[in-house]
Parts: structure tokens; C-alpha cells; sequence
């Protein structure tokens, strides 16, 4: 639509910045982005996100989106071309059952591998192997939120990068 500001604030390594980023190119929005530091956050970042003062936020014609997959169900009804979710409700359901499952179990347990140390640490990627593996014998039998295998395909390669032996 032509005249629309969309604008989104996140982060680089952050995957939930990277779902938001995936999903605005497969539907063709053109966008501007804030990169912000999180130890200093900007104060567009406070001001549009007051509740969790987390990225990523969306920001279209001056309406603040935050929370990464609630963003992702309003630039699906908001822009219509190229679809994230499929057509049938079932196979919709299955699609955020594990988006979330990604977001809740998978994304907590691979930051912790690398921000913990020694026993923590060692419980923490094992739930993590075990939660990738749970995610890797869906692919294939789940249509995935279009964006969600592209994370899927990070989630594996980190799990090789954990090592697969325990
Ligand atoms: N549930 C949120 C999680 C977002 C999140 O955890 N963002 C992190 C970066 S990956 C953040 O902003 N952290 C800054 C902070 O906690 O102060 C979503 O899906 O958007």
C-alpha cells in the first residue's frame, strides 16, 4: 500500500528480530530498520513497547506492534499476498503449536547454553539437544509457518554445532 511507514526496531542476533525481518521480505514490505542497543534502549523502544521493553517492535503508520508472534499474525491479516500460514485451520493450529514451541523450548535452552557454565550449563544444552530433536523429527510432517524453516534450519545447524552425542 503505497504511503505506509512500517518501521521495525530489533536487534541482529536476535531470532525473534529475524522472524520479523523473514516475514516482512516473503510479503514484500519494504521497511525501515532501528537497530537498537539493548543495554541502552532507544526511547522509541520505551515508548512503544512500555510493558515488556523488549524487541523487536513494528511500528506501522505510527501503531506499535510488539511480541514477536503476535506481529507475525498482523502483517499476515494486515498484508495478504504471499502467505506465512497454510490454508487449513488444522494445519494453521499446528503452525503456531510450534512457533511457540520454538519460541518457549528451543530458544531459551540454546541462549542458556551459551550464557551458562559448567553443571547449569551442561543441563541446559541437554535439554536443549532434546527439544531440537523433538523440532527436527517434525520437519517434513508439519507446514511451518514460512519463516519458521528458515529457524528451523538454525535451530539444526546449532544443533550439530552443540554436538549431538549426549
Ligand atoms: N517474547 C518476546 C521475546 C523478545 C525478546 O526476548 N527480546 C530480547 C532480545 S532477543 C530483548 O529485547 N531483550 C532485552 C531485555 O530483556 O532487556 C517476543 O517474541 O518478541
Amino acid at each position: 500500500m503505497a504511503g505506509e511507514k512500517v518501521k521495525l526496531l530489533g536487534y541482529w542476533a536476535s531470532p525473534f528480530t529475524l522472524k520479523v525481518h523473514w516475514a516482512l521480505k516473503i510479503k514484500g514490505i519494504e521497511y525501515d530498520y532501528q537497530e537498537e542497543d539493548l543495554p541502552n534502549k532507544s526511547p522509541l523502544l520505551l515508548q512503544y513497547n512500555p510493558v515488556h521493553k523488549k524487541i523487536p517492535v513494528l511500528v506501522h503508520n505510527g501503531k506499535p506492534f510488539a511480541e514477536s508472534l503476535v506481529i507475525l499474525e498482523y502483517i499476515e491479516e494486515t498484508w495478504k499476498q504471499n502467505t506465512l500460514l497454510p490454508e487449513d485451520p488444522y494445519e494453521r493450529a499446528k503452525s503456531r503449536f510450534w512457533a511457540k514451541f520454538v519460541d518457549d523450548k528451543c530458544v531459551p535452552g540454546i541462549f542458556g547454553t551459551f550464557s551458562k557454565v559448567g553443571e547449569e550449563q551442561q543441563k541446559i544444552a541437554k535439554e536443549a539437544r532434546e527439544n531440537l530433536k523433538i523440532l527436527e523429527g517434525e520437519l517434513g510432517k508439519t507446514v511451518f509457518w514460512r519463516y519458521e524453516n528458515r529457524l528451523h534450519g538454525c535451530c539444526i545447524s546449532l544443533d550439530h554445532l552443540l554436538g549431538s552425542d549426549c
